[in-house]
């Protein structure tokens, strides 16, 4: 078994339920990603955001690298164990004097996988602070098991149609995450999240890409589109492979289906039925 992380490190994440400051990709690298990015920016249609980019991995071979770096596996591979692959991603750009939000979630509440053990890689495309929106977490909550989430108020600009409730938690204890572009924090998926708004005049862009152990399975009746991209160690057996894209840059034209994207989860049940 890889082990890029320390002993140490493995401890923090299971206590503290994130890591942060791995540096991945050199100051030359990201400028070539970076120019890169260009290109999928412009596959975009009019009046289409970013946020469209989503599970993009699937259509263009640039993104689908950078989510099997090796350098990225290796410290996955440190947390989730040798078995385990790769199934979503996408970005989380915050242009400069951005109103949006990210409100506090669990990012388990939006997904409909069992059992609750995927963590969540987020790529510094960027230098993130204080100042542009770097994300916030209480750490330790991911200990708390699930919380209640509620339909978002649209009018505080939060991206995500789901919040947690965090009145239980001490919210003095929020730490930011500022990341140097080219590194990354690692989230467990049942750590409380959120970010705000960008009023400096930086560009704040995250690339986030989500990792599972081999024995994730997907409630493919609420996500028919989930397809896993095995990572380390044996192919996952129980959730449909996707194929490797081959042209460099892609996009998807699909309606998405996931929670996240429908707001389904007070239809399905799904959280009520896996808390009883
Ligand atoms: O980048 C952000 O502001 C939020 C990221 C997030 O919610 C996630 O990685 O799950």
């Amino acid at each position: 078994m890889t082990q890029a992380l320390h002993l140490k490190q493995i401890q923090d994440f299971k206590n503290q339920g994130f890591l942060t400051g791995l540096p991945v990709f050199s100051a030359v690298e990201m400028d070539k990603i970076n120019q890169e990015l260009a290109n999928i920016l412009n596959l975009l249609k009019p009046g289409e955001s970013t946020k469209e980019i989503r599970e993009w991995h699937e259509t263009s071979r640039f993104l689908f690298d950078i989510c099997m770096d090796t350098r990225i596996l290796d410290y996955v591979e440190s947390l989730l164990g040798t078995d385990f692959y790769m199934w979503a991603s996408n970005f989380f750009i915050k242009e400069s004097r951005s109103t949006e939000t990210v409100g506090w979630h669990q990012d388990a509440y939006y997904w409909p996988l069992h059992p609750v053990e995927s963590a969540t890689v987020w790529l510094a495309f960027d230098d993130v602070d204080e100042g542009n929106g770097a994300m916030q977490v209480i750490p330790s909550s991911h200990g708390h098991g699930m919380v209640e989430h509620h339909r978002t108020n649209r009018a505080d600009d939060s991206v995500l149609s789901l919040q947690a409730d965090v009145s239980q938690f001490d919210l003095g204890t929020v730490v930011s995450i500022p990341l140097k572009r080219g590194s990354i924090s690692i989230h467990d998926d049942k750590l409380l999240h959120t970010s705000p708004a960008n009023p400096s005049n930086r560009r704040r862009a995250g690339f986030t890409i989500r990792y599972s152990p081999n024995r994730v399975k997907c409630d493919l009746k609420i996500n028919p589109h989930f397809r896993v991209f095995p990572a380390r160690g044996e192919t996952c057996q129980i959730n449909p492979l996707g194929e490797i894209p081959m042209r460099r840059y892609g996009r998807l034209f699909r309606q998405h289906q996931s929670i996240e994207e429908s707001g389904k989860e007070r239809e399905t049940g799904f959280w009520t039925r896996q808390k009883r």
